[in-house]
């Protein structure tokens, strides 16, 4: 089934006090909705001020589906703290935590920029849970909640990401032109949250400038992660980070037991041995503090959260 006809013709919109269950039940109908100036736009030039020894020193993608104008930066907890706040942004952790509240745990499946360069065509439309071998997940079964943040304002002319509105529902393995998609325009500090099973793809940008997208994407923990996160980020680097994000980043048992070390051992003491003994499923650390001097201030969404 592909009812392009009966496709929404638009993506909702919702301001950045949107609780968490709010984009998730907005995810699971369209399979993508965009949440308008969740940071200043100074908490994003901050960001790009961090990265920016990274992005130039990355190269353009080796094929089409990357891109051969695009450059994606990955490894973002490693390179850059103000990065490791945007994967923890609350009202994020709470759209992941009910969107994918039929797993045991979520964690994080890859950071990285996606630099869209000037005449770059359009990606080809896809599914980003055809990572996983393309194994046909039962529809309504969502194992990836994504999300984009716009680094530059999103336009149909630079790029912006395409969505079908409501293909989370179509059949696996359909083909998609650009005509039958629309773009995800929104502003600098905005974000685009969307389901492993909508069809999308990165626009064409049609500008001269750049179109930068930070893409932080999530999946239920039973899966493999995309981006390698224990060699992402080196230990000595991982020693030093707050053990939700540790927890986060697949430091942590899948369901009962997966990813154990030797002797049945959770993952996190093997790079924080003070919490030794923490035990199965056991999740301590209290969530690091967003930064409110560049915008990262919180919402009504980490209020509810942390009630
Ligand atoms: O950059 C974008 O807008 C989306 C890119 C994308 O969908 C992908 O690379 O899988």
């Amino acid at each position: 089934m592909s009812d392009l006809a009966s496709h929404p013709a638009s993506l909702r919109h919702l301001p950045s006090t949107a609780l968490g269950e709010e984009i998730a039940a907005e995810m699971s109908e369209s399979g993508a909705v965009i949440v308008d100036s969740v940071v200043a736009p100074a908490a994003i030039d901050a960001l790009m001020a961090e990265l920016e020894p990274w992005l130039r020193a990355t190269t353009t993608g080796p094929d089409e589906f990357s891109g051969k104008r695009t450059r994606r930066t990955g490894g973002l907890i490693a390179r850059s703290p103000l990065a490791r706040e945007f994967v923890m942004n609350p009202t994020v952790l709470a759209a992941c935590a009910k969107f994918l509240g039929h797993a045991t745990s979520y964690q994080l499946h890859l950071t990285q920029v996606i630099a869209i360069g000037a005449g770059e065509p359009a990606q080809t439309i896809h599914r980003d849970q055809w990572a996983f071998d393309f194994f046909p997940f039962p529809k309504g079964y969502d194992v990836q909640c994504n999300t984009i943040w716009a680094m530059t304002d999103f336009t149909e002319e630079n790029g912006a990401t395409r969505v079908i509105p409501g293909s989370n529902r179509f059949d696996d393995r359909l083909r998609f032109e650009e005509k039958d998609t629309i773009p995800a325009e929104m502003s600098k500090g905005s974000i685009l949250f969307y389901s492993g099973s909508v069809y999308h793809g990165g626009g064409a940008n049609r500008s001269d400038a750049t179109r930068y997208g930070l893409n932080i994407t999530y999946n239920v923990s039973w899966l493999r992660q995309e981006e390698n996160q224990y060699l992402a980020t080196p230990i000595e680097i991982a020693r030093t980070l707050p053990v939700e994000l540790l927890r986060l980043m697949g430091y942590r048992l899948g369901a009962y037991a997966l990813g154990y070390v030797d002797d049945l051992r959770d993952p996190i003491e093997i790079v924080r041995p003070d919490l030794k003994r923490t035990g199965f499923s056991a999740n301590a650390g209290a969530p690091p503090k967003p930064r409110s001097d560049i915008g990262l201030t919180s919402s009504r969404a980490e209020r509810k959260r942390r009630e």
